[in-house]
């Protein structure tokens, strides 16, 4: 214990050092193409729940629906009929927004409609792959495990609307999601990228061996798939077709640590930034692995307090709109603004921007 409170101490001085560090840093940023964030409005979720992680619209073109902190999926009906609960993951539901108690509840994050069947799949979290037929109340989960690996940290998807394949991500077999920041900070790489055929039920994994594998998006003529994977700060490129790679390919590096990646009607994909890289962060991965091995053995609690006092200096939203060759077509950043913040997602629909975030208590929205 004496040695995890000298730890504890290096770290807290340390991190003064740092925030002047990254606070330089912040003010010599790269071009900003459009920083039109700032002019962001927003929808409140109802009381007492947050984090709008994922959004999805219905084959009709109504919504968006998302996952919330409770772990319930509200729809949005529009500004007279506000939100309405549409389905939850587990009957135990206690509405509540504390992390500890989320593994009860569940989390839902990824959410994706088939358009032909109108089934909403989620990635749930806690409770895997999971479904909701259009009329039930609660979701099933479909895919627990995989090659005897249960599914631990279940987090983006997306659905090819032709074969009704769903492609999600198991960000870690070791942590959880309410344990995120000990991905980070261990180098975890044991999250996967897999395929849930709902023809014969079939389950693949496509590969694995990954980094935080956060956000999966499938291109408009299905031959690959573009994976964020948040700890090394990259987008992943997986091609299907015409000829199955058996890796990944390194797409292009990113300016910060992303969430999901959602396609955009204009072409390419929006690779939504929860936050900038992090100069502490890259000193962390920098350590010896069994320093960092010690470090999260320190209370979760702590870590996450020194670890996301950093966010306060780097925090700034960040989206960008990519090319499935890597080109960034679009920039979107806020140096003042209060509404976006530690974004998830960008949905682009009907003109609209729809950002999710997974600590915000509205969903936000920017008129193209
Ligand atoms: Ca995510």
């Amino acid at each position: 214990m004496r040695i995890s409170s000298k730890l504890q101490c290096f770290l807290a001085s340390f991190s003064i050092i740092i925030s002047i560090v990254e606070r330089c840093n912040a003010l010599t940023s790269p071009a900003i193409i459009d920083d039109h964030l700032s002019a962001t409005a927003a929808i409140p979720l109802p009381a007492g729940v947050t984090g709008p992680e994922s959004l999805a619209f219905d084959p009709d073109g109504e919504g968006p629906y998302t996952g919330v902190s409770d772990g319930r999926i509200l729809k949005w009906q529009g500004e007279e009929l506000g939100w309405m609960e549409y389905a939850v993951v587990t009957p135990q539901h206690l509405g509540s927004q504390e992390v500890k108690k989320e593994h009860i509840c569940g989390r839902p994050l990824g959410l994706q409609f088939n358009k032909m069947t109108r089934d909403l799949y989620i990635a749930d979290a806690y409770f895997g792959l999971m479904i909701v037929s259009e009329g039930d109340k609660f979701a099933k989960q479909i895919v627990t495990q995989a090659q005897n690996t249960p599914l631990k940290f279940t987090n983006g998807l997306d659905i090819d609307q032709d074969t009704g394949i769903v492609y999600f991500t198991d960000s870690s077999a070791r942590f959880q999601r309410r344990e995120n920041i000990l991905i980070e900070i261990s180098g975890d790489k044991t999250g996967r990228v897999l395929s849930y055929n709902p023809q014969n039920k079939a389950v693949r994994v496509l590969l694995n061996g990954l980094s935080y594998p956060n956000g999966v998006a499938l291109s408009k003529d299905g031959s690959f798939l573009l994976i964020a994977e948040t700890s090394t700060c990259r987008i992943l490129r997986y091609r299907l077709q015409p000829n199955k790679d058996k890796r990944a390919q390194v797409l292009t590096q990113l300016p910060g640590y992303p969430d999901n990646v959602k396609p955009s009607p204009r072409g390419g994909f929006w690779v939504a930034h929860y936050e900038r890289k992090s100069k502490f962060m890259e000193w962390v991965m920098s350590l010896p692995t069994w320093v960092r091995e010690y470090i999260i053995l320190l209370p979760l609690d702590v870590i996450t307090k020194i670890f996301y006092k950093f966010s306060e200096w780097h925090g700034e939203p960040l989206a960008m709109r990519v090319s499935g060759e890597g080109e960034v077509l679009e920039l979107l950043e806020d140096f003042g603004g209060e509404i976006v913040k530690y974004i998830s997602e960008v949905e682009e629909h009907n003109a609209t921007l729809w950002i999710g975030s997974v600590v915000m208590p509205h969903v936000g929205i920017y008129k193209l």
